[in-house]
């Protein structure tokens, strides 16, 4: 295929997932993404063969509707939910105007996902930042990413020249309750004691799942997102 028609492609892709509801969409080759430090450091993913690019879905989750993130266990969080259904219509739409075959990636990278935050800085959404999230220009780390491997070779939107902590006094640093950031650098196992907490706290929702019975709802901590005063909204 010639490089103007996948341009061409990409722009259509991009534009498709966002009329369908995705707030940012972007798309990297699998050749990269198999380059990426996550990826470097963990290589038991199986990639299919036929698997050429990757298109990165993305949904805002602002502090005015928190109820996007809370975690319903197997369900994953209403957000979730919104990504896989843009990503079955994306699928739909492929197959029908390009004959490309789109496939849902898992959440977990051990279900057969991939890691959501390398894929989304070079498919060119934004950077990752000192709080060690993905930061968008546009909706700064209140975001929230799923990815579709499809089968043909589309051209990607590369990384961003975009570097939001250089200028800035860092909030996060300081405002993670189990100190995280307290070596200058995220401590995976302390925020992991957050994630915990945030377990035993969960509510009992209001909801019966199919078999009737009451589900449990995670708040999990935001704090550094929401300290980030990038793309920040009053
Ligand atoms: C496991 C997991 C967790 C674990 C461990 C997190 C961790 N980073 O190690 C726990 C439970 C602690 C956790 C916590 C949170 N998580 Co989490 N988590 C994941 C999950 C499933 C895998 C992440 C992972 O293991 N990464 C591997 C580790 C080693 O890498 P890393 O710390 O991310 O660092 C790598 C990158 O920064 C990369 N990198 C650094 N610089 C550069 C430069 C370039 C050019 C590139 C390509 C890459 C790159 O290299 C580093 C080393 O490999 C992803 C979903 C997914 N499938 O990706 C969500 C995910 C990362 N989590 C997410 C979120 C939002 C959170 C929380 C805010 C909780 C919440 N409310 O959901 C906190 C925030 C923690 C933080 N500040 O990082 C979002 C991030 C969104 C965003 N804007 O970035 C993701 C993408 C899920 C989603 N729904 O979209 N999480």
């Amino acid at each position: 295929m010639p490089s103007n028609k996948k341009q061409h492609i990409a722009k259509d892709i991009i534009k498709k997932a966002k009329e369908l509801g995705a707030s940012l969409a972007g798309i990297v080759t699998v050749a990269s993404i198999r380059n990426s430090p996550s990826h470097q450091a963990y290589r038991e993913i199986q990639w299919p063969s036929v698997a050429n690019s990757i298109v990165v879905l993305a949904l805002m989750h602002e502090h005015t509707d928190p109820r996007l993130d809370w975690w319903g266990g197997k369900q994953g969080t209403p957000g979730n939910s919104i990504l896989i259904n843009i990503g079955k219509d994306l699928a739909r739409w492929l197959a029908q105007e390009y004959g490309i075959t789109a496939s849902d990636l898992a959440y977990q990278v051990d279900e057969g996902g991939i890691f959501l935050k390398d894929a989304a800085v070079l498919a060119g959404l934004g950077a990752i930042g000192k709080n060690n999230l993905l930061i968008t220009p546009d909706f700064g780390p209140r975001i929230r990413f799923r990815a579709l491997m499809i089968d043909a070779y589309v051209e990607p939107a590369g990384p961003i020249d975009f570097a939001p902590c250089e200028t800035c006094d860092m909030p996060c640093m300081r405002a993670c309750p189990q100190g995280a950031f307290q070596s200058g650098f995220y401590d995976r196992s302390l925020c992991n004691e957050q994630m915990e907490q945030d377990k035993e706290n969960g509510l009992l929702s209001q909801k019966a799942d199919s078999v009737n019975s009451a589900r449990i709802l995670i708040k999990y901590c935001r704090i550094c997102e929401f300290v980030c005063p990038v793309a920040m909204k009053e």
